[in-house]
């Protein structure tokens, strides 16, 4: 069965479209090749519809752009423009079903405060329409100008989770190979990069082991820091088809509608949970609810762990936690005596400054109690963004292309041979996290930014002091869908960029699924896909020729192919987007030698089933490491401590694309509010619906007062979708994966 489209997708490939915008003829004299062939097939790139097809209808099935649950949706193209669009009911991932950003997903590319034409900030500080030929000519002018005065390595990018993986890896070999940049990062560091971390040193490889059918498999199913209820709706559905009635274990100071669907709701008092998990495992091991034979087989470092923990016990744990030792007791046993225990994670314990001790806590568990490789189990990392899964491998950031390391000569020379670059080109070392950047413009070793694709003024935490530090920059330049982002107001130079729905290329969703993003709609104006910018900057900046096989995303797919033959995340054996799209996507891996044996990719497929993990011996370690103390814990002058994350279903991130939709605008309160308990409230006089101040020693901000019993006492929650969070969060970071804690800072509350 071809789940992909009525009309395939190479059926459509093969027809032609209505044009997007091209670039003007000038550029054609002006940058050769490269940009003569983007004249010739603007925006195009192989999906185009005949004129006959313009008359008819037709459905094709695409990845949602916005979670990482990447659900597929079937869009109903009616003269070459998508008109409507329905959850696909035969795509592995959502079944039939999807998430009302996921409905609305066509209504917010049609908003008016889309960036249509290029914008230059001129003399008078204002910023003004330009064309693409001034745009390109002063994007190259300015970072060449920088660079020449201040090194290469004072410009730098900050990239994102949600463009494909054609697109990431086409900046980050851009930049780093050919302008010479040696720093760039991306929004994934605020998000997934604990998780990334852990999985490397704990399995050998950035690995998440699972497949969405674990959801429906477990018969006991532990959430730490996780509200899928509101931030994975369509992996909650899986959870309510489990046929084996699961314990359901939520580690959440909050009582979130996930941990109200709980068996079990372990409500800690915030960051103590790198403890529970120590006094959960010590627990296990009291109790012999190990597997014993497994711990040896596939794992090192058993006696350290075993000693590291004897200590916590759950009577010693339990109260400061905040919670008791029965409820510890009670987990461990319960997933100790489990016949398939799956643990997930999110961002409660991804954004903090013991997150990558605390996800390997977790994943030490499945380890010592044989919970992986099997249907049910695993220490799975849920991802947050539709492509932070591609972003991990293909961004160019914190790793060579594919997961190679830029310290090693044999990974450079491979990367180089297949990329068919000068090995000179590849930088000899990883460059800095982003916040590394962020000082780095605070010291004046950054003058020019490229940010692309993320809104780091309103995301980055502290941003009051981030505002000020892009103020400072010689040359800030913001690629974006939308004119009107906090970060794009503040750039030099905006660059109009095509969104999801309007181009092409490859998504990784949690499950290590790549699917398919297709054009079925016309970017507005002038704006391109970020593919092309990158093709014309390739050109103005005078590297075209290294890139003059990057014609189109699919021949950066085969690109991407050839560099992961023989690793974890092996691709080979995909038979190009024309089989991603008939099979509803295709989870890594899946190389030339599984594709011989099997020519039909299985649908659900885990690692780790022999056991065999990535490290040499191919055993998985387990490690543990000391209780680090909050850097804020509140006090007197603020005794409130604050959180922050998902509020609602319908609002995604800092709201540039949600904040368009009518109907996603019905679903979520407009105004910013805090979650603080009753008892909290009544001490100082506040009522729901009040304006309040809360304040932190970064800045001071009003909002909605919303009294609610799911946040305990002293405790208090902001989501993170009202540009307002960040001027309180305090600038902190998991010393291992450089992922800033957003989640703990100590503020005061009162009635405005
Ligand atoms: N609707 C919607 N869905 C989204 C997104 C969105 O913006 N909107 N964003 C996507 C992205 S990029 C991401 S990363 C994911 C995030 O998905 P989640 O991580 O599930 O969402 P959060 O609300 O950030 O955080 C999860 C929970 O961590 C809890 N928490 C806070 N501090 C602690 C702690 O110390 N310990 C424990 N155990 N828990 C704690 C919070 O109370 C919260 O309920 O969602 C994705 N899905
Ligand atoms: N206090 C607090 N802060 C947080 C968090 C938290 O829990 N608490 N969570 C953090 C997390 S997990 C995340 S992932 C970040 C998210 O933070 P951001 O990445 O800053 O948030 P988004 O709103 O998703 O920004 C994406 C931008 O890309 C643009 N865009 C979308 N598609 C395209 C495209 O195809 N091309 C181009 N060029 N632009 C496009 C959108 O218009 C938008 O401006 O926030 C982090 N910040
Ligand atoms: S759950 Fe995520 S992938 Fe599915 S429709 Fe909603 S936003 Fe899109
Ligand atoms: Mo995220």
């Amino acid at each position: 069965m071809s789940i992909g489209s009525t009309k395939s997708l190479t059926q459509i490939n093969d027809e032609r479209r209505p044009r997007s915008f091209e670039l003007p003829q000038l550029l054609q004299a002006r940058t050769g090749k490269m940009t003569r062939e983007l004249l010739l097939n603007p925006g195009d790139h192989g999906l185009g519809m005949t004129p006959e097809s313009l008359r008819a209808e037709t459905t094709t099935v695409a990845a949602c752009g916005y979670c990482a649950t990447g659900c597929g949706l079937r869009l109903h193209v009616r003269d070459g423009q998508a008109v409507g669009l329905t959850p696909e009911t035969d795509y592995p991932v959502n079944l039939g079903m999807a998430c009302p950003k996921g409905w609305e997903a066509l209504e917010v590319l049609d908003a008016d405060d889309r960036a249509t034409h290029p914008l230059l900030r001129d003399a008078n500080g204002e910023l003004k329409r330009v064309d693409w030929d001034t745009a390109l000519t002063t994007f190259t002018e300015r970072l060449k100008a920088i660079q020449s005065e201040h090194g290469n390595d004072s410009v730098a990018f900050l990239s994102t989770g949600q463009i494909p993986c054609e697109e990431m890896a086409f900046l980050g070999a851009l930049a780093k190979f050919g302008m010479g940049m040696l720093h760039g990062d991306g929004n994934t560091r605020q998000c997934m990069a604990t998780a990334v971390t852990a999985y490397k040193e704990s399995f050998g490889f950035d690995a998440p082991p699972y497949t969405y059918d674990d959801f429906q498999q477990s018969d006991c199913l532990v959430f730490v820091g996780a509200n899928p209820c509101i931030g994975h709706p369509i992996m909650w559905e899986r959870v309510l088809r489990n046929p084996n009635s699961p314990e359901i274990i939520v580690l959440d100071p909050r009582r979130t509608e996930t941990a109200m669907a709980a068996t079990q709701h372990v409500q800690l008092r915030p960051k103590n949970d790198l403890a529970i998990l120590y006094a959960i495992t010590q627990h296990l091991i009291a109790s012999d609810l190990v597997d014993h034979e497994f711990i040896a087989a596939h794992t090192t470092g058993y006696d350290e762990l075993a000693s590291h923990v004897a200590a916590f016990t759950p009577d010693a744990v339990g109260p400061a936690a905040g919670i008791s030792a029965d409820e510890i007791r009670r987990a461990a046993e319960t997933i100790g005596q489990a016949k398939a225990a799956s643990l997930w994670w999110t961002m409660g314990v991804n954004q903090s400054y013991e997150g990558t001790r605390t996800a390997q806590a977790m994943i030490n568990i499945a380890l010592i109690t044989g919970n992986i490789g099997r249907p049910g189990t695993g220490a799975n990392s849920i991802t947050g963004q539709c492509n932070a899964m591609g972003s991990r491998l293909w961004s160019n950031t914190t790793n060579l292309f594919g997961h190679h390391k830029f310290e090693s000569p044999e990974d450079r020379a491979r990367v180089a041979s297949i990329l068919g670059i000068d090995v000179d080109t590849i930088p000899t070392e990883t460059g800095w996290s982003y916040d590394r950047i962020v000082e780095g413009i605070r010291n004046d070793e950054i003058k020019g930014l490229w940010v692309i694709a993320t809104n780091p003024a309103h995301s980055w935490i502290d941003r009051g002091d981030f505002k000020v530090l892009l103020d400072k920059l010689d040359f800030l330049v913001v690629q974006d869908m939308y004119a009107s982002t906090e970060t794009a107001r503040l750039a030099d130079l905006v660059l109009p960029a095509a969104g999801w729905g309007e181009k092409e290329g490859t998504f990784i969703n949690s499950e290590r699924r790549y699917g398919l993003l297709k054009k079925v709609r016309k970017a507005p104006g002038e704006a391109l896909a970020d593919f092309q910018i990158f093709r014309a900057v390739a050109a103005y900046w005078g590297v075209e020729d290294m890139f003059a096989d990057w014609t189109h995303p699919e021949a950066v797919f085969e690109t991407m192919q050839a560099a992961s033959a023989g690793r974890p995340c092996d691709i080979t054996g995909i038979d190009g987007y024309r089989q991603l799209d008939q099979c509803g996507g295709i989870q890594w891996p899946w190389s030339r030698e599984d594709a011989a044996a099997q020519q039909t990719p299985p649908q659900e497929r885990r690692l780790f089933a022999d056991g065999s993990f990535c490290h040499p011996d191919a055993k998985a370690r387990l490690i543990v490491d000391n209780i680090t103390p909050m850097p804020e814990p509140p006090d007197q002058a603020f005794p409130i401590l604050l959180m922050s994350g998902r509020g609602t279903v319908s609002q995604w991130h800092t709201q540039t694309r949600t904040s368009k939709s009518k109907v996603l605008r019905k679903l979520y309160p407009e105004r910013p509010y805090v979650e603080i308990h009753p008892t909290d409230a009544s001490l100082i006089g506040v009522h729901n619906g009040d304006t309040v101040s809360v304040r932190s020693r970064r800045g001071e901000v009003f909002v909605t007062a919303m009294v609610t019993p799911t946040v305990q006492r002293n405790q208090a929650f902001i989501p993170m979708h009202y540009d307002i969070i960040n001027e309180l969060t305090l600038r902190h970071f998991d010393p291992h994966s450089r992922q800033p804690s957003f989640k703990d800072c100590a503020v005061a509350i009162r009635k405005a």
